[in-house]
């Protein structure tokens, strides 16, 4: 296993790299270049930029998160050629400088879903959480409050582009008789036409879980429980067609058993984000510290299945608490410093003991 810790980039993330660099075991460092519009290329200039910052701590950059799907590869339209060339050309952009693995996501119009990102936790530590009854069919009062807080405190998300967030009831009209089916299509269409630049480039792309991992306002969702991920790998049956496996997106639905998904793909995971969530009766959950009790997700038999599987991948904490004054305006949500820092500590602790009763 390779710790990672996700970074936002020069001027786009209050951490420093100099700040990342004093966590212990993390080897490198998730990043992307978060200007870039879906279906555009990566240049050669900006990833040597990024390359370069990354090189004065010594971090490696094998893992992007995320190169974005444009919306028209996803609805399938003739245009979808031109974008999955464009994509062709920032794989083959990404490989000369050692990336490993892409990360993306494969979900119709919204990236990850939540109604409050700064809901107190009881301690006093915030963090994000998804209120069941909230999303169910008004999707501008939600993208609303999204823009709303991104636009107030300057910052930008990744998938929620106030670009295409302004277009929302037209998106919502191209999705229009987008099934489960006609979406599984257009993602095959979309691997297969990939995997040749992959093999050639030696780049894995590892789809992310939905989150959450249900349908909402009506739009289609894939990759939400282990028969389906099961359906995905098979589909396109490829070394370089793999997962990024987010323990926290699949166990917000408490039904999927995170370890024994990863013990059954734990071949194909290429990227593991650890993420503990807590469940509440009425189908809310809150987003929670790694640490195994303090939320339902399981963390101590997932790293157990990880590590059982000789897992060689690249893990990072995902979402974390907001601590410390740390709040709107100084940090990004979900991606603070501080609960990361010490989910990592967790993880180490537990991999590190697995490995010495290895050897024992
Ligand atoms: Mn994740």
């Amino acid at each position: 296993m390779q710790m990672t810790f996700r970074w936002y980039g020069e001027g786009n993330d209050n951490i420093s790299l100099a700040d990342i660099k004093q966590i212990p075991g993390v080897s490198g460092i998730v990043w992307a270049l978060h200007h870039k519009m879906p279906g555009e290329v990566w240049e050669l200039d900006e990833i040597a930029a990024v390359k370069r910052q990354l090189d004065a701590y010594g971090f490696h950059m094998d893992v992007v998160e995320s190169v974005n799907v444009h919306d028209d590869i996803k609805i399938g339209l003739p245009t979808r050629d031109l974008y999955i060339e464009n994509y062709k050309t920032t794989i083959r952009n990404l490989s000369q400088f050692g990336v490993r693995v892409i990360c993306y996501n494969f979900m119709p119009i919204f990236d990850w879903t939540r109604c409050n990102l700064f809901h107190p936790v009881g301690d006093g530590s915030t963090a994000l959480f998804y209120e069941k009854h909230m999303i169910q069919d008004d999707y501008n009062a939600m993208a609303k409050y999204i823009l709303d807080f991104t636009e107030k405190y300057g910052m930008s998300f990744p998938g929620w582009e106030p670009e295409r967030m302004a277009k929302l009831d037209e998106l919502f009209k191209a999705y229009e008789g987008i099934t489960h089916e006609k979406l599984w299509e257009n993602l095959k269409y979309f691997l297969e036409a990939l995997m040749p630049t992959c093999r050639e480039c030696d780049i894995k792309m590892a789809i992310h879980m939905d989150d959450p991992p249900w349908d909402i306002f009506g739009l289609p969702r894939l990759l939400v429980d282990e028969e389906s991920i099961a359906r995905f790998l098979s589909m396109v049956d490829d070394e370089y067609n793999c997962l990024t496996l987010c323990s926290g997106s699949l166990n917000a639905n408490p039904e999927n058993n995170v370890a024994k998904i990863v013990r059954r793909f734990c071949d194909r995971i290429a990227f593991a984000h650890i993420r503990n969530v807590k469940h509440f009766e009425n189908g809310d959950f809150s987003e929670a510290s790694h640490r195994d009790c303090d939320g339902d997700t399981g963390i101590l038999d997932i790293l157990k299945a990880y590590h059982d599987g000789g897992y060689k991948g690249y893990i990072r904490p995902d979402h974390g608490r907001h601590l410390w004054n740390e709040g709107p305006g100084n940090v990004r949500p979900g991606y603070g410093l501080y609960d990361r820092a010490l989910g990592i500590m967790y993880m180490l602790g537990v991999w590190d003991m697995l490995d010495k009763l290895d050897t024992q």
